[in-house]
């Protein structure tokens, strides 16, 4: 049996990952694709519990390099429990963000040095890297609009500021360029329609 695909989304807050991940996996459920749709943080249970340690704003005083740690070990029990196993059994693993938003926010946001991120990546992951990686991109105004528009309060990460965004932004278009065969930019303050129009191209090239 063949090995399945690793599929991450990436983008800043708002950008319309969780509204466009349900139709990518409806479109690769639809074509007969075995998918297992997860997220990070989180995707396990301890993960889960991980997650709301790293969202929960009342842990305001959480160092950076905690914020660091708890990712990568959320991540751990995520490749151990579900994504490894997952693409073993020949499954498509399509994930809301992985380890190019640690280099996005916690190495440009927060400002950790990249190379301390690629021990991490390089020790809890050995060789595994996502296949391809949709970057839903938007300029952060638009982005940040959207996520203020939801009913429930701002997380930790959607309290800071619009300069610490840019700066996620900026890395992750970084990445897309220094990677282009893996990564896939979409532009996501187009309409919903437009944006799963270009999605939807995207997901034939890589069903045939
Ligand atoms: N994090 C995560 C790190 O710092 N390091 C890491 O290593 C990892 C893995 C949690 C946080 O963790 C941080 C980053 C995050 O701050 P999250 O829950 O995935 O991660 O974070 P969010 O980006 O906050 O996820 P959201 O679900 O909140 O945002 P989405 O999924 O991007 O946006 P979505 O789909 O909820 O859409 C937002 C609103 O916009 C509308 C939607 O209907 C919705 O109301 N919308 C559009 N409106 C008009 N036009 C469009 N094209 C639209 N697309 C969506």
């Amino acid at each position: 049996m063949s090995r399945g695909l690793f599929i991450t989304v990436e983008g800043i807050e708002g950008v319309g990952k969780t509204t466009n991940m349900d139709y990518a996996y409806k479109a690769l459920t639809a074509a007969g694709i075995d998918v297992v749709l997860s997220r990070e943080p989180g995707g396990t249970e301890l993960g889960e519990k991980i997650r709301g340690l790293l969202l929960d704003h009342r842990n305001g005083s959480m160092i950076d390099n905690t914020e660091l740690l708890l990712m990568f070990a959320a991540r751990a029990q995520h490749l151990a429990e579900v994504i490894e196993p997952a693409l073993a059994a020949g499954k498509w693993v399509l994930c809301d963000r992985f380890t190019d938003a640690t280099y996005a926010y916690q190495g440009g946001g927060r400002g950790i040095a990249m190379q301390r991120i690629a021990e991490l990546e390089q020790w809890v992951q050995a060789d595994l890297r996502p296949d391809v990686t949709l970057l839903l991109d938007t300029p952060v105004e638009i982005g940040l609009a959207r996520a203020a528009g939801r009913p429930q309060a701002a997380d930790r990460f959607e309290r800071e500021k619009q300069a610490f965004f840019e700066k996620v932004r900026q890395v992750y278009l970084d990445m897309a360029a220094r990677q282009p065969q893996r990564y896939r930019i979409i532009d996501a303050s187009q309409s919903l329609d437009q944006v799963k129009t270009a999605l939807n191209k995207v997901i034939q090239q890589l069903i045939q």
